[in-house]
């Protein structure tokens, strides 16, 4: 089993996108338990795509259908990173599937591992000035996913951050919660990037809203130019049709 095979199975369960990061790289990293990458070399890293009609109606708040979509989505991922697990656990390695949004300290605001220094660590993204993960094509419109494996695939490597002096994403959060402060690899903290607090306040704020339950905004993935549709793309489903009635 090499990495590419991996991918290809991870991609054929419906991982839009799919990367391998050198455990190496995420040494020290805040895990719950603290031993949790103890015995593991690799995550493969899995994101899915979100769906630009239910991203784009968003204005200052989360929507009905997004907290559908956030919910579906999750279990999406948690699915193909269970079929991705039996996968390689079927070749001979082991593996440990980590669900896709389980929280396990809500005093702190902590899971397993962070999805994200995984991701940036497997390439999928860089780190944006909203914390979240920025991939090319998808931007931040990703969810993600992550599967501990002590596999010796073949890694990934980070990629440079794209965000230059874009503020979009601080100019549109609700409660300014985004300081437009630029890294160049990742956050030493969350509150380097942004003013936690008032995030934290407005995520709880919305999950008391009409058919809103989960801590959710989008906001700020909403707001970011990477990954929106490009016309380029939605020119080609335009060509008129040569249809003589
Ligand atoms: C708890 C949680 C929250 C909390 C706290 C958020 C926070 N900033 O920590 C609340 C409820 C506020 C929240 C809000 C949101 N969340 Co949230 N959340 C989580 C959850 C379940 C755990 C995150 C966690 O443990 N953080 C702990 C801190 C300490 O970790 P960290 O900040 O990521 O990084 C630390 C280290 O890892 C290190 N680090 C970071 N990167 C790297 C890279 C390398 C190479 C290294 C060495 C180290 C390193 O530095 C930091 C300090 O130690 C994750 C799922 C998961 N398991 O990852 C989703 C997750 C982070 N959330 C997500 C999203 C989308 C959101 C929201 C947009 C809400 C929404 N869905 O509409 C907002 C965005 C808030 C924001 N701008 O950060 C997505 C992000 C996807 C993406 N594209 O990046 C995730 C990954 C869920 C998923 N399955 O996709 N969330």
């Amino acid at each position: 089993m090499n990495s590419y095979q991996v991918k290809d199975f991870a991609r054929q369960c419906g991982a839009d996108l799919v990367g391998i990061a050198d455990l190496a790289l995420l040494d020290g990293i805040q895990t719950e338990p603290v031993d949790l990458l103890k015995g593991y070399r690799r995550a493969v890293s899995i994101g899915v795509r979100l769906a630009d009609g239910v991203l784009d109606a968003i204005e200052d708040r989360p929507t009905p259908i997004y907290q559908q979509h956030y919910l579906k989505t999750n279990l999406l991922l948690d699915d193909i990173a269970l079929r991705v697990s039996q996968y390689i656990q079927a070749r001979g390695s082991k593996t440990l599937p980590i669900p896709a949004s389980q929280l396990l300290d809500k005093e702190n605001w902590t899971s397993y591992i962070s999805h994200k220094a995984v991701a940036i660590a497997a390439g999928l993204g860089w780190q944006g000035k909203s914390l979240l993960v920025i991939s090319q094509d998808f931007g931040p419109r990703i969810r993600l996913a992550t599967i501990l494996t002590d596999a010796a695939i073949k890694p990934d490597h980070p990629q440079k951050n794209r965000c230059g002096r874009c503020s979009l994403c601080s100019d549109a959060c609700p409660v300014g919660a985004i300081k437009n402060v630029n890294t160049s690899s990742h956050y030493s903290s969350r509150d380097e990037a942004i003013h936690f607090d008032r995030c934290l306040a407005r995520v709880l704020e919305n999950s008391s809203r009409p058919f809103i339950e989960s801590p959710i905004c989008g906001v700020c993935i909403r707001a970011c130019p990477w990954g929106k549709t490009r016309k380029r793309k939605v020119k080609e489903f335009e060509q008129p049709l040569n249809f003589r009635s």
